[in-house]
């Protein structure tokens, strides 16, 4: 199978063409940003996904099977400073790729990689979230990828194309910037065991609950999707098990190799609305045979571990 994954030199994507080449044998092509490394082992594209011809001509020129669109501006907090471009890549730019895909002379698979930050204010009752329920994004990023998942049935409703969505929640692993709270923590904890700052961890809120999954069991997801997944449907990647940040933090401290004391930075705090978000993740697992297999322990390790290695890259 040819597989054209977009946004391949994301945190994600490092991961998902790694699982392709180990374990499916398909062939992987990548794009990426001008400025982005290549990646190895495969054949790489340089696409902007707002330049409409390049996505047409990539798409022509690669005639792929399998496209997997993780192209994104994929920062809450940058979607709120620019939420112009924010809407231009994440809206615009996913629907380039499916006008051009619509064009093809064959029908690819396509998999467009929404988020559980979809779902926004969540109901208590409403936990663990199924895809039926309502969308009440309370951000703009969440917004751009709601509206990214209407697009995708749209267009596999009108055109009969064979597009599926996937909401993914927070996932985690080595590699992922240090915007998201795990690489954040970890990242600290590297810093502070080289030496570089004081033994203080400086933390947000701690009390919310949130579905953490390895990124390498998400990207699992996404390749039995594209063997199984059923066309014009939605499906959550999650764990299905909500963990207090707070557990999280003190396992990430349990394995530190210094004595860390933990101070709240007022500029961390964000106001928790959502105490509680946890995936519902029963469609995946009975349309594929999906349930994430890396322990959260497990996870963490390799997280400190990337951090231990990789302090000066990022
Ligand atoms: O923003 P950069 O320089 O890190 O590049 C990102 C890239 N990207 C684009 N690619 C093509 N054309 C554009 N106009 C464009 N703007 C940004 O997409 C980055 O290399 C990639 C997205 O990867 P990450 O930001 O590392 O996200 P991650 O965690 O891999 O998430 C993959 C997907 C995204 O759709 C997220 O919104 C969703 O999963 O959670």
């Amino acid at each position: 199978m040819k597989t054209l994954i977009i946004g391949a030199a994301g945190f994600v994507g490092h991961h998902l063409v790694k699982h392709i080449i180990d374990n499916k044998g398909w062939t992987v092509v990548a794009t990426k940003l001008p400025h982005e490394k290549k990646i190895q082992g495969v054949q790489n594209h340089d696409l902007d996904i707002l330049d409409k011809q390049a996505v047409v001509r990539i798409i022509n020129q690669v005639r792929p099977d399998y496209i997997v669109h993780l192209a994104a501006q994929s920062s809450v907090a940058l979607s709120w400073q620019q939420p112009d471009l924010t809407i231009d890549i994440n809206i615009k730019g996913a629907v380039n790729i499916l006008e051009a895909a619509r064009q093809l002379d064959k029908k690819p698979r396509i998999l467009l990689i929404g988020s559980g930050e979809e779902y926004g204010h969540i109901l208590p009752e409403e936990t663990p979230i199924k895809e039926g329920n309502s969308l009440r994004p309370g951000n703009l990023y969440a917004a751009t990828k709601a509206c990214q998942n209407m697009i995708g049935k749209i267009y596999a409703d009108a055109y009969n194309m064979d597009i599926m969505m996937v909401r993914a929640f927070n996932h985690i692993g080595p590699g992922q910037a240090s915007i998201f709270v795990v690489s954040d923590f970890c990242r600290q904890v590297a810093q502070i065991e080289a030496g570089f700052s004081e033994p203080v961890i400086y933390v947000g809120n701690l009390s919310a609950k949130r579905d953490f999954t390895d990124v390498r069991d998400v990207v699992r997801a996404y390749a039995f999707l594209l063997e199984k997944g059923k066309k014009g449907e939605t499906y959550n990647v999650g764990s299905g098990k909500a963990v207090v940040i707070n557990d999280v933090l003190q396992k990430i401290l349990s394995f530190a190799q210094k004595e860390i004391r933990i101070e709240t930075d007022p500029k961390r705090l964000r106001p928790v609305d959502i105490p509680v978000i946890e995936a519902d993740t029963g469609k995946l697992h009975d349309t594929v045979g999906w349930t994430p297999q890396i322990p959260l322990n497990d996870t963490i390790k390799e997280t400190l571990d990337y951090w231990r290695e990789n302090l000066k890259d990022k």
